[in-house]
């Protein structure tokens, strides 16, 4: 099969999921075509039957914002005419399922499309009046929609009136990227006196809520001396590091900017702190899982479907960082029930979320849109 993936390239869940997938695919033997506005992130050393197009745009005095929606169109466009690509899998709706749409209608005959629905897409920005009706245009005209929850799938139905069915399938994480000796390695520095470690890793964007990271950290490093890694970059994180000085806690706290790889620095921890006010999976979580390190998160969207109690994490209300905290002080004091949770947390991720049962998924859909 020939297929044409967009995605952000820029650090995040949706660029990673979408980058992992096309390598994967490519690996079973398929033509993978990157077209994207950079390199995506994840990208790494190109390999064999991969190719990336760059989509540019070109800037001129009259254009305040640049169009990029129609850039990307014209260059999809152009890659499905020069090299044949049957199928289009755009990763995240906003602009690229209007985009690949306006794509196919260049071609006429165009490539079958998969719209793949990640989060924000939907709960924030397509749930915004200025681009909901445009973003229901897109999905709508989708050969078929995914969403990477059952909860994303409602969401959308719910807040953007969209009527026609979304499959659900999962994110999916390789264990492999789990190096202990390099975790080992990022441990001695971030707790040189051996304290437990707690991790947080997301886009500091307002729905990672990164302040009840910091008190959740507050409250149990008042019972149980720790320490606490903040991976990631975004707008949160200048008030963040000013709320950390102000109770008086950063020098426990190491905020690590974006790390690659992430699973280095995660997989150091004891516990993975994930208390979103919207969450549709949460990547960065079962990431932590994979790496043995039980997760404490907040019950929203669709963190549940990934953090089932006891399976190696726990999900508690929204903003009840009391009780988050309190779930972690009773797993740091008990070393059984934490080892406990770190084999269940591998267990649950490597399982339902592993690399080859959800690519075999997304191949499988590919085949059945191709009628190969
Ligand atoms: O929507 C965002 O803020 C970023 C987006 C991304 O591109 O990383 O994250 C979403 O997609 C991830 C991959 O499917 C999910 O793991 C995240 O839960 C989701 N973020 C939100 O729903 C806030």
């Amino acid at each position: 099969m020939k297929i044409g993936v967009t995605c952000y390239p820029t650090v995040g869940g949706s660029g990673t999921v979408a980058t992992e997938l096309g390598l994967a695919i490519a690996k079973r033997g398929h033509e993978v075509h990157f077209i994207c506005y950079a390199m995506p992130y994840r990208l790494g050393r190109v390999p064999p039957g991969v190719t990336f197009h760059e989509v540019t745009v070109p800037a001129y005095p009259l254009f305040q914002y640049p169009p990029y929606s129609l850039a990307l169109a014209s260059q999809m466009a152009e890659a499905v005419r020069s090299h044949g690509i049957e199928l289009l899998h755009v990763h995240y709706a906003i602009p690229h399922a209007v985009s690949a749409h306006l794509a196919r209608e260049i071609l006429g005959n165009g490539p079958k499309l998969v719209v793949t629905l990640h989060g924000t897409d939907i709960t924030v920005v397509g749930a915004d009046p200025s681009f909901l009706p445009i973003v229901r245009l897109g999905i709508e005209r989708a050969d078929v929609v995914t969403a990477v929850s059952r909860s994303l799938a409602n969401q959308t139905h719910e807040l953007l009136g969209v009527k026609r069915e979304i499959e659900v399938i999962p994110n999916f994480v390789d264990p492999d990227r789990c190096d202990r000796d390099f975790a080992a390695a990022h441990r001695r520095r971030l707790s040189p006196d051996g304290a437990p470690l707690l991790v947080h890793a997301s886009n500091f964007r307002p729905v990672k809520r990164v302040m009840d990271v910091l008190e959740i950290f507050r409250r149990v490093h008042a019972r149980i001396p720790s320490h606490l890694a903040m991976v990631g970059d975004g707008p949160d994180r200048p008030p963040a590091e000013r709320f950390a000085r102000e109770a008086g806690i950063a020098d426990r706290v190491e905020f690590l900017g974006n790390v690659s790889p992430v699973e280095g620095v995660i997989g150091a921890g004891d516990v993975f702190l994930l208390p979103s006010s919207e969450e549709s999976f949460g990547l960065a979580a079962l990431e932590a899982m994979a790496c043995g390190v039980p997760v404490v998160a907040s019950n929203a969207g669709g963190i549940p479907e990934l953090v089932v109690d006891g399976e190696g994490g726990f999900t508690l209300p929204v903003g009840d960082t009391a009780a988050m905290s309190e779930r972690v002080v009773a797993l740091l004091s008990d070393p059984k029930e934490l080892a406990t949770q770190r084999e269940r947390a591998r267990l649950r991720a490597t399982g339902t979320f592993g690399t080859v049962r959800v690519v075999d998924q997304y191949e499988a859909l590919y085949r059945r849109l191709l009628g190969s």
